[in-house]
C-alpha cells in the first residue's frame, strides 16, 4: 500500500497512525498537495490528500472511508471503531466533532496563510475559532477516555489526539498549556505511543 501526504496534514496523519496501529506496511508518498502539485495532479487529479492506493492500483481518497475500508481488513480485536450499537455511534460521534474542530482550524489557517491580507475575511475567521473552541470544549468536556486507564485506543482517541496536536502546533497562541486538559492528557498518552511517534507532524 501507498499513503499520499504530508503529517502535517491532520486527516494523512490519522490514516498513518491508524495504518501502524493496524500492523499494515505501507510506502509513504510524501508530497504536498501545495508545494508538489505536478506530480500530485498525476496521482490525483483533484489535488486532494490522503490517498491510499492499494497494492491492486486501486485508488481511496477521504480519510473516514479510507479508515472504514482498513477496519474492515483487519480481525475483530484489533479495529478501532465498535462494528455496531451505541458504542459504534458514541465513536463516530466523537471523531465528527474533533473532525469539525479539525476543518475550522484548517479554514483558519488556508484563511490567514493562504490567502493575501487585504483579502482575509475577518468575520468568517472569527466565526471558526468561535466553531474550533466550541468543538474542541466539547471533546475536554467528555468522561477520561478508557485509553487512559489500559483499554485498547479507538479511532475516537487516534483522531481527538492527532487534531489537538495539528491545532497547538498550527495555532500555538489559542492553545496555551492548560486550556483543554483532558485533551491535553490524551494527547500526551497518544504522541508517547510508537504509532504516533514514528508519524511526526514535523
Ligand atoms: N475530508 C477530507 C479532507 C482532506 C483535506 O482537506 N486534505 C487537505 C490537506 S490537509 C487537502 O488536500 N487540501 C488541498 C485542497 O483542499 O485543495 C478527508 O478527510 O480526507
Amino acid at each position: 500500500m501507498k499513503l499520499v501526504g504530508l503529517f502535517d496534514s491532520l486527516y494523512v496523519r490519522r490514516v498513518a497512525v491508524s495504518l501502524r496501529l493496524y500492523g499494515f506496511e505501507f510506502e509513504h508518498v510524501a508530497l504536498s498537495v501545495f508545494r508538489h502539485q505536478d506530480e500530485m495532479r498525476k496521482i490525483n487529479p483533484l489535488l486532494k490528500v490522503p490517498m491510499l492506493i492499494l497494492d491492486s492500483g486501486e485508488k481511496l481518497m477521504e480519510s473516514s472511508f479510507i479508515l472504514d475500508y482498513l477496519d474492515g481488513e483487519v480481525a475483530p480485536e484489533k479495529r478501532l471503531m465498535p462494528s455496531a450499537g451505541p458504542e459504534r455511534r458514541k465513536v463516530q460521534q466523537q471523531c465528527a466533532t474533533a473532525l469539525l474542530a479539525g476543518e475550522k482550524t484548517v479554514q483558519i489557517v488556508y484563511e490567514t496563510t493562504l490567502r493575501p491580507k487585504e483579502f482575509c475575511y475577518t468575520p468568517w475567521v472569527t466565526r471558526c475559532t468561535e466553531q474550533m473552541h466550541t468543538a474542541f470544549g466539547m471533546l475536554d468536556a467528555l468522561p477520561p477516555s478508557p485509553a487512559l486507564s489500559g483499554a485498547p485506543l479507538t479511532q475516537a482517541d487516534v483522531t481527538s489526539a492527532v487534531v489537538m496536536r495539528f491545532a497547538q502546533f498550527v495555532l500555538p497562541t489559542e492553545f496555551p498549556t492548560g486550556r483543554y486538559p483532558q485533551l491535553e492528557r490524551l494527547s500526551a498518552h497518544c504522541e508517547a505511543l510508537p504509532a504516533f511517534a514514528q508519524t511526526p507532524l514535523e
